[in-house]
């Protein structure tokens, strides 16, 4: 008889109190999660400590390390997301790239939606001119929702198809946990942005109803981005803002004509994911 591996879920997350009297708040300042073996779970538990107590956006007044046994037979193993990257001069024309990944992501939802084959698509002007509308504006709107996800836990879940947002909680957002790559390296305290994001993405990109995610890292020191969906894959785009620009957030672009809100926050927040790097 086979041995069945238990896994165990760790997830830390840091805040600090900020604001005075009436406005006093939880800022959230750092979060990880990871999916590892139970002989791991000490070491990794102490590097998300430190990883806490050593995060550029402060020092934390609380920190929630929260440790569940997780059974093999309840995890979904996803294929890593193809990733590419595109060199830009500037991150203007990184967002301006970003911005025609994001249209090419919603063309394409709304041809999965109605069935239609692509070669159909320049008879259609007017479903074009409605594309073209939901990008102007989510362009038009981007600065300020990203200034509005800076002290977000999690990420805006965005509808395209009636331009809202859809958390149930907007201060904290929605945090897609539970994941982890497959044969991720046991302990590291410092964070590789790259590693964590592809998985991230990746589950994301496997949610219900998603049509595409945009991210902009809040680290003022990390300027690359990436723009991510089942069908584009992963793409990296290289600079996004400016070096110590600390705005930066993820949307979850989703439609709700393709799925219930409900149906992708639960995947997103409950589904345990392994993902094949
Ligand atoms: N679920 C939902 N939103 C999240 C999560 C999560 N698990 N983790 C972070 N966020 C949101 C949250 O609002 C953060 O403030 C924001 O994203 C940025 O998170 O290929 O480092 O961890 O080199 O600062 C991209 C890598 C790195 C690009 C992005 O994001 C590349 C990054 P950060
Ligand atoms: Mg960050």
């Amino acid at each position: 008889m086979e041995d069945i591996l238990d896994y165990y879920s760790l997830k830390m997350r840091a805040s600090q109190q900020v604001g005075e009297g009436d406005q006093k708040h939880e800022q959230h300042i750092s979060g990880a999660e990871r999916i590892v073996c139970r002989d791991s779970v000490e070491a990794v538990c102490a590097a998300m400590a430190r990883r806490a107590l050593t995060h550029s956006k402060g020092d934390p007044d609380f920190i929630n390390i929260k440790i569940e046994k997780v059974h093999e037979s309840d995890i979904q193993i996803l294929e890593a997301l193809p990733v590419t990257r595109i060199d830009v001069n500037t991150w203007q024309d990184g967002r301006n790239k970003a911005f025609e990944l994001v249209n090419k992501a919603i063309c394409a939802a709304r041809h999965s939606r109605e069935g239609e084959n692509p070669t159909a698509f320049n008879s259609r002007h007017p479903r074009e001119n409605e594309d073209l509308n939901i990008l102007h504006n989510f362009k038009e709107k981007l600065p300020e929702l990203l200034r509005a996800t800076y002290p977000m836990r999690g990420a805006m879940l965005y509808d395209i198809a009636t331009d809202s947002r859809l958390e149930p909680d907007q201060l904290r957002g929605v945090r897609a946990t539970y994941m982890d790559a497959l044969h991720s390296s046991v302990v590291d305290s410092t964070k590789n942005h790259f590693n964590e994001a592809i998985v991230l993405a990746t589950k994301v990109a496997n949610a219900p109803g998603i049509v595409a995610e945009l991210c902009i890292s809040d680290d003022p020191n990390y300027i690359t981005g990436y723009v991510a969906s089942k069908e584009l894959g992963y793409i990296r785009i290289m600079k996004m803002k400016e070096m110590g620009d600390e705005n930066g957030g993820r949307i979850f672009l989703f439609d709700s004509r393709k799925a219930k809100a409900e149906d992708c926050i639960e995947y997103l927040q409950k589904k345990k994911v392994l993902v094949n790097t």
